[in-house]
């Protein structure tokens, strides 16, 4: 399947710096499909800056209401209307900084179908649960709990983040990436039928040019989430170039 390349901006940059690098990427064609999830503020004009291009955009975080009195909030509706077309639910930095529960992921994952936005619900283990031999029963769990119905249907996306590889320069081992993406492939099959069979499974997780080609050519690796590595032009395509 045609990989995604991910870049996950997080709390970075200002609206000029957003700016420029979009505009960097625009001339990067390549064989996957390049996704950019700059912070609220910077979608419109990182739209308008790739405009004309393949780089989609996507926003980080949404609601799960579709309005109301959510002070500092934002809908899936208001991204899609800025010229989203995903949003990423689930990260564990929002599971640790705002206390983020499967069944609350759940709730935006289907607010943000409803509008016709692709999610991209990430699931992943701590470094104490992986010492433990938990990490497939974790991000199991995860999985169950987080993905509403009719996701695989409807062109959901899974990425799995192992907690303590993000922004550490750590990552798994190669066996265990492709251990838990033939798992969760397993568990969405299972779930969901031959729909899964084509869910897009990123890894995200200190991905950078030097480990990407390795990555990206183990079974059931669809993709790459990308942060850090996504903030520089050339990295994030040399990544894409390796997919
Ligand atoms: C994991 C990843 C992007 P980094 O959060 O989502 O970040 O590549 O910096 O580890």
């Amino acid at each position: 399947m045609r990989p995604l390349i991910a870049g996950n901006w997080k709390m970075h940059g200002s609206l000029a710096e957003a700016s420029r690098l979009a505009e960097e990427l625009k001339g990067g064609a390549s064989g996957a499909d390049l996704l950019v999830c700059p912070p609220f503020l910077h979608i419109q004009a990182v739209v308008s800056a790739v405009q004309g291009s393949a780089v989609a955009v996507g926003g980080q975080d949404c609601h799960a209401a579709a309005k109301g009195a959510h002070t500092g909030d934002v809908s899936a509706a208001m991204l899609r209307d800025a010229g989203a077309t995903h949003v990423i639910l689930g990260h564990s930095e929002r599971r640790a900084d705002h206390g983020e529960t499967d069944a609350g992921v759940r709730a935006k994952t289907e607010a943000a179908l409803a509008v016709g936005l692709t999610p991209i619900v990430c699931v992943g283990e701590t470094e104490a649960q992986r010492l433990a031999g938990e990490a497939e029963r974790v991000v199991e769990t995860q999985l169950s709990g987080s993905l509403p119905d009719g996701f695989a249907e409807a062109g959901g996306v899974v990425a799995y983040e192992p907690v303590w590889a993000i922004g550490t320069g750590r990552t798994p081992t190669e066996d265990d990436i492709a251990a838990i993406h033939g798992a969760m492939r397993r568990v969405l099959v299972g779930r969901f039928g031959k729909a899964a069979e084509g869910t897009r499974l990123l890894y995200g997780g200190s991905v950078k040019p030097g480990n990407a080609a390795a990555i990206l050519a183990l079974p059931h690796v669809d993709g790459a989430l990308v942060g850090g590595a996504s903030l520089v032009a050339a990295d994030f395509l040399a990544i894409a170039k390796a997919a």
